[in-house]
């Protein structure tokens, strides 16, 4: 049952990453409990990151801790390698990505052949990042047969479709990604990869202490907490909202996303604390 953090990226009001702000982050979030970090998921606005960026977020990590899955996605095929020869020489769990994305009707023999080019190179182990809704492409199990996969990254609501990994690829670590589902992550897979670590890492790492104590029920209570918080979130922008709330939560300043991921406005930051502030006494209740 591991708890891996797809951590935020920081950034300072000019769109620079502020990287001290990110390794104060990713230190805390280890002190609660998180098992590892998924540098440049979603969640840490992976697809809008130059290659340099991307390099410069595992670089600072590594500082901290070396329990760090390295997300290196792009259409461009050039970055992708280069970002793998990188972290070649860094002791790190894995290199991982998302599918290629946009171009529509791929043929499911260019998805294969991304995920063979970045093993072929990669010392690491490969974890992969399915992320259906986001990229368009859904990736089938038996692609990956013939790949040293070590984990799947599924962010899926149908947990399901995450059981067809396990199903399937026996010996490969699966992960869903759904803040909504992680208690049956917990239970049934290998654990999960959610965005809500970042804010609440105590509630989730209580989730997994509840299950392994047999005391379901309260678990269960725990996400009912959390999806009430992912309907609240949504409205603001889940991602946007997060950067807020890790203040709100963990008592510490990680600056703003970066557009297209806008900020919140002081208004709309005031009126989401407001909103959660009935859900964060209980969860305060619960968790201490
Ligand atoms: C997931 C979110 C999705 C995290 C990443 C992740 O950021 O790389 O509940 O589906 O909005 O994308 O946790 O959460 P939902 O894998």
């Amino acid at each position: 049952m591991e708890i891996i953090s797809p951590i935020i990226t920081p950034f300072d009001k000019q769109g620079k990453v502020n990287v001290d702000a990110l390794k104060t982050h990713a230190k805390n979030l280890l002190e609660k409990g998180i098992d590892a970090i998924f540098v440049n998921g979603t969640t840490g606005l992976g697809p809008a990151l130059s290659k340099d960026e991307k390099r410069q977020n595992l670089n600072a990590l590594y500082d901290v801790t070396h329990k760090l899955i390295f997300q290196v996605g792009s259409l461009n095929l050039n970055d992708v390698m280069e970002l793998v020869k990188f972290s070649n020489e860094m002791d790190i769990l894995g290199v991982s990505s998302h599918s290629p994305y946009y171009f529509p009707r791929l043929p499911e023999k260019f998805l294969a052949k991304y995920y063979e080019e970045i093993a072929r190179i990669s010392s690491h182990s490969l974890y992969i990042y399915n992320y259906p809704a986001a990229t368009g492409y859904d990736i089938p199990p038996s692609i990956l047969k013939s790949l040293p996969v070590k984990g799947i990254k599924d962010t899926n609501q149908d947990l399901a479709h995450s059981l067809e990994y396990k199903l399937n690829l026996p010996g490969v670590k699966v992960y869903n990604g759904s803040n909504t589902l992680i208690y049956y992550s917990l239970l049934s897979l290998d654990g999960v990869v959610a965005s809500f670590t970042n804010f609440i890492p105590e509630v989730i790492v209580k989730q997994r202490d509840l299950i392994k104590q047999g005391k379901l029920d309260d678990a269960l209570r725990l996400q009912e907490l959390i999806n009430r918080l992912a309907d609240i979130l949504r409205k603001y922008g889940s991602i946007s909202a997060i950067y807020v709330l890790v203040n709100e939560f963990q008592g510490y300043d990680v600056g703003y996303p970066r557009p297209p991921i806008f900020p919140l406005t002081d208004e709309e930051a005031l009126s989401l604390k407001r909103e959660i502030e009935p859900l964060k006494r209980k969860i305060q209740e619960l968790v201490h």
